[in-house]
């Protein structure tokens, strides 16, 4: 290290990284809340890169698959149930005490090519989906506290027409079953497991517009046909600098609260920054991070953020939206960001705030 810091254009800084106490997650145990993130799969992310299992160990309370219990994972043939990532996934998680999300059950992507281009009747299409859910949610009974039972069913771009469909038609569940193959996932999912959570989850509906009404609507309908849904996960997928204000954020959250009884959570967080990246959107990117988790801890009825992914350079937006980059905590060298450092103070005042209790303003208590 010396010699490498004696030399010209090699600064020290390059290679240290901070990784001093206190961690995310001893903080967030200490507010009975859960910080946690998307988990990947392979030679560079879970189980293989030790520096990745080492800050997800250390800096998490609550793992959720990237992408080892969708469909196309799990399911490769019809015969075929490949559990095998996401056993070690809930493994990693026993050891270290973490809670687990499950993701997700039906969406209208990453569904195999058998299932994608098959020729499935109603009937059969709706069996289909009831017995992969029943499979999957009961090898997982009891270790997957919640699940994404049915995910991103509303499109986007709605104008508000008069007799506007809604609903994604590039769904295979929509497609060959139609509207009502909600209600069977979300049946199915209680029965297979009547303790779990169970979620709609979604993407765009983090402020008030078209998109979270349809959602509302959706839900609203659901819950009146006695079908169980606990939770909304407003996925929080962000672009620095059009993250909602604060008391936009809380409405919402407030919106399917109090309004349907719903809990609600964060669950795919990450706010990514338009290339190039600066120090000063840096900054803009920590101030917006604090937003979110502070409206998500304020409230009652919301007990974690999942943030979806490690580190900026695991993340998806690398390949999905190349103009932007560094959307998490950590940088791509796992180091801390401004964004980790300002939601690390951020809890540690909140803590302090509730210790010092001023009187009648402790807070925090979460709703069962
Ligand atoms: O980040 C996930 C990526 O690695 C997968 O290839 C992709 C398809 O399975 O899904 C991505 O995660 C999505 C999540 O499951 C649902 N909300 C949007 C996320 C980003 O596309």
């Amino acid at each position: 290290v010396v010699l490498l810091t004696g030399m010209p254009g090699c600064r020290k800084k390059t290679l240290e990284i901070d990784t001093s106490p206190p961690y995310l997650r001893d903080l967030a145990e200490q507010l009975d809340f859960y910080i946690g993130t998307a988990v990947g799969y392979g030679s560079a992310t879970f189980p293989n890169n030790s520096q990745y299992m080492k800050t997800l160990k250390r800096e998490f309370n609550a793992v959720v698959a990237e992408y080892t219990m969708k469909w196309g994972t799990i399911r490769p043939d019809r015969e075929t149930f490949n559990y095998g990532p996401g056993d070690e996934l809930i493994k990693f998680a026993e050891d270290n005490k973490m809670m687990v999300r499950g993701h997700t059950l039906a969406w209208h992507q990453s569904v195999p090519a058998w299932v994608e281009d098959g020729d499935f009747t109603r009937d059969e299409a709706i069996s289909l989906l009831e017995e992969h859910i029943d499979k999957v949610v009961k090898r997982w009974q009891g270790k997957i506290r919640e699940w994404d039972v049915v995910n991103e069913v509303i499109r986007d771009g709605l104008t508000g027409q008069p007799g506007e469909n809604p609903r994604r038609s590039n769904s295979v569940w929509e497609r060959f079953i139609g509207e009502d193959w909600v209600e069977f996932a979300f049946r199915a999912a209680a029965e297979a497991d009547p303790k779990a959570l169970l979620f709609y989850n979604d993407y765009g509906i983090e402020r008030k517009n078209r998109k979270q009404d349809a959602v509302f609507a959706l839900v609203e309908d659901l819950l009146a046909k006695g079908v169980k849904i606990n939770g909304i996960g407003f996925q929080g997928h962000f672009v620095s600098g059009n993250v909602p204000s604060e008391e936009e954020l809380k409405a919402n959250l407030d919106r399917f609260h109090d309004e349907l009884g719903l809990k609600v959570q964060f669950t795919e967080v990450d706010i990514r920054i338009k290339k190039p990246v600066t120090a000063e959107k840096l900054a803009q990117q920590a101030e917006e991070y604090k937003r979110v988790i502070k409206v998500a801890l304020e409230h009652p009825a919301c007990d974690a953020v999942l943030l979806w992914g490690v580190d900026d350079g695991h993340s998806w937006i690398n390949s999905s939206f190349p103009e932007h980059g560094a959307p998490l905590l950590l940088d791509s060298r796992f180091d801390r960001k401004p964004a980790y450092y300002a939601a690390r103070d951020y809890l540690l005042a909140e803590i302090e705030r509730r210790q010092g209790g001023e009187e009648g303003e402790e807070g925090g208590e979460k709703e069962e």
